[in-house]
């Protein structure tokens, strides 16, 4: 292990920065002694239209979970994010469009911005969406991808993102749940050279008989590119909004509305809808975004996130617009068309904050200097980290390569299920140890329990929970609390539970250690391996399958599949590349296995249980410690699989 070292704040960070370490242990004592009273105050981060009164009424008891903040407020997330800025801000850019194409930028003031977003909600008001309703977005990252969440939000319509890299399979899935009424779509995306045939996709999924919900799709026009069209259905989004109204009075919303459903992966079954409300998430997303940046007016912020995923909405969106900031959306992929491209960027546009993944640091990585050739990076003040752990050899490289050793690096440890930013140092703070997400944010109570849901204290290791509520939570599963409380609350009563385990050293840092479940991380996408496995066993050819992670050196973790297929059927090359392409078409490209393995037959208990620790070990090579493997049906299948595994390509 490389030895442990320890950043001081600096100097310089600290004067200048919103808070020093004695205000952030001022803040973070009052926010815990006293949660009622430090949000009742830090809840005018954000204009109401009627104030609050109430402000904390949450239970983590098992059967009766309800979680609601700032319940009888009311107010409006569009208005937060535009109309409030536009008397002292109007004229100041809230969003610089990257294209993928070096060439290709645009921005939009604030005023701009309004003008859209109103359109835009206008044309949706005309398309008869209500309140309420639910809409879909697969957009490529365009400025109108943010356009049409602040619309939905400006009429309280409720937004349901589906990354556009996801398959037509997985996008009918989620309209489905979600019972959209709308698509919203492009007829293209453009990413890394190439285009992506979203409304295509789009039609492929709408063939499924169980999305007749879907009213309407409205079609940007990105590419140019040919599309198919139904009439009566389809709509062109210049065409809806050439002559709307540049007006939309914003809805009032009461603070417990819904605001979005996002979708994410947990350890059993589909990918479950997380239904975040309007008044705790833009509260919490507002000031986690001012803080753990150290935003100040005059920054320009990158988070290089799609929208299609939480931190494209609470760090990309919503955070940093609530708070007035400049935030870039970049269209393309931080090594295209050349290795430099994240960097050249960042001098383009004079970046002050940039927010990034471990698996885009550690592909730059790997290309050294090529990463940062011909660019100074010299705008740079705060660097932050998400997704997953960062090992400290990628946060060495980051600090020094990207950052010139002058900007500290948040490593902000969250959930799509926590809204916002739960660990993480804050700039001007803390003394950062490389691969630790460090403290707790204000409000935030982590501890770390035992398998038997003990609370342990000190320095130790254990499950990570959460024995508070914080008003970014998620509220409940869109459709099915029970399955809400079944997931977060019942594995150990009374607490909320990451389904991470974490370490805390002896200053009580936090070391997230990774998912305890059927998790799998790659790329910083989640993904349950009971999803990978149930679209395996879809195709005709294959038995059974199971799916473990393996350490993957750029992608944090790689998937390993184990099939076994019918009995009759051979292993051949050709299907071994079938099986892969099955899996992107069911799911899409970033559930494609990086290595199958046919498995003549799996090790399973008594009870028929697949005893997935093997399974781990085979796959990483781990063979010498299997531990005892006598509960098993037949202990010669693991004879075979390791003999089999030698095989595997
Ligand atoms: C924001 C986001 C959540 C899971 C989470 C954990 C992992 C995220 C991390 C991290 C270590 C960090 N994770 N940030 N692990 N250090 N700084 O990524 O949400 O897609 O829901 O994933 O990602 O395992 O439980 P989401």
């Amino acid at each position: 292990m490389s030895e442990l070292k320890i950043y001081p704040v600096k100097e310089n960070i600290a004067a200048n920065a919103l808070i020093d370490d004695a205000g952030y242990q001022k803040m973070y004592e009052q926010s815990v002694v006293n949660p009622e009273g430090f949000w009742r105050e830090h809840g005018q981060i954000l204009d109401w239209i009627k104030p609050y009164t109430k402000v904390k009424n949450t239970s983590y008891d098992p059967g009766h979970v309800d979680i609601k903040w700032f319940e009888d407020g009311t107010l409006n997330v569009s208005a937060n994010c535009i109309d409030r800025h536009l008397a002292t801000k109007g004229d100041e850019v809230a969003i610089i469009w990257e294209g993928d194409n070096p060439e290709e930028d645009k921005s939009l003031t604030y005023n701009e911005l309004h003008k859209e977003v109103c359109q835009f909600a206008n044309a949706l008001k005309a398309q008869g969406v209500k309140k309420g309703d639910v809409v879909c977005l697969y957009m490529p990252m365009v400025p109108e991808a943010a356009i049409a969440m602040l619309a939905c939000t400006r009429i309280g319509a409720v937004h349901s993102i589906v990354f556009g890299g996801f398959s037509p399979e997985a996008l009918a899935g989620r309209i489905i749940d979600s019972n959209s009424t709308i698509v919203i779509t492009s007829d293209e995306g453009l990413r890394g050279g190439r285009a992506v045939p979203l409304k295509q996709n789009v039609d492929q999924a709408l063939t499924n008989p169980d999305t007749k919900c879907i009213e309407k799709v409205i079609v940007l026009k990105r590419t140019g590119g040919d599309v198919a069209w139904t009439e009566g259905r389809d709509l062109w989004w210049h065409e809806i909004t050439e002559n709307a109204s540049e007006q939309c009075e914003p809805e009032e919303m009461n603070a417990e509305d819904p605001l979005f459903i996002l979708y994410t992966s947990g350890s059993t079954g589909q990918p479950k809808g997380v239904l975040h409300t309007t008044g705790g998430y833009l509260v919490y997303a507002t000031m986690t975004f001012k803080y753990v940046f150290d935003y100040q007016p005059g920054d320009v912020y990158w988070c290089t996130a799609d929208v299609g995923w939480i931190t494209g909405h609470s760090y990309l969106v919503y955070g940093p617009l609530a708070n007035g900031a400049t935030t870039i959306l970049f269209e393309g992929v931080p090594n295209y068309p050349s290795t430099a491209r994240m960097s050249e960027v960042v001098d383009k546009h004079n970046v002050s904050i940039l927010y990034t993944a471990p698996t885009a640091i550690r592909a730059l990585m790997a290309k050294g200097d090529e990463a940062t050739a011909g660019t100074s990076r010299n705008s740079l003040r705060v660097m932050g980290s998400v997704g997953e752990p960062i090992n400290p050899e990628a946060w060495e490289w980051y600090y020094r390569a990207i950052g010139d050793e002058k900007c500290p690096i948040v490593d902000t440890w969250w959930q799509t299920e926590t809204g916002g930013i739960l660990i993480t140092p804050l700039p001007g703070a803390t003394a950062l140890k490389p691969g630790s997400a460090t403290r707790p944010f204000f409000g935030v109570q982590p501890a770390l329990v035992d398998n038997e849901g003990q609370i342990i204290e000190g320095a130790t290791e254990g499950n990570l929970v959460m024995v508070d509520s914080w008003p970014g939570q998620m509220r409940t599963v869109y459709g099915d609390h029970e399955r809400f409380e079944q997931t977060y609350f019942s594995t150990f009563k009374g607490m909320y539970f990451t389904g991470d385990g974490a370490r805390r050293d002896e200053d009580g840092y936090y070391w997230i250690t990774g998912r305890v479940d059927d998790v799998l991380n790659v790329s910083g996408h989640r993904m349950g391996t009971a999803e990978i496995e149930s679209a395996l066993v879809a195709h005709e050819k294959i038995a059974e399958a199971a799916v473990v992670g393996v350490p993957h050196e750029i992608k944090g973790q790689g998937i390993y599949a184990y099939v076994t297929l019918n009995a009759g059927e051979e292993p051949t090359p050709e299907l071994h590349a079938e099986v892969k392409q099955w899996v992107r078409k069911e799911i899409g490209p970033i559930a494609t296995p990086d290595v199958l393995h046919w498995a003549e037959a799996l090790p399973k208990t008594r009870s028929g249980k697949i005893m997935r620790r093997i399974l781990r070990k085979i796959a990483t090579g781990d063979t010498g410690s299997l531990g005892d493997t006598s509960t098993l049906a037949d202990p010669s299948v693991v004879d075979k699989l390791i003999e089999e595994k030698a095989k595997v390509v």
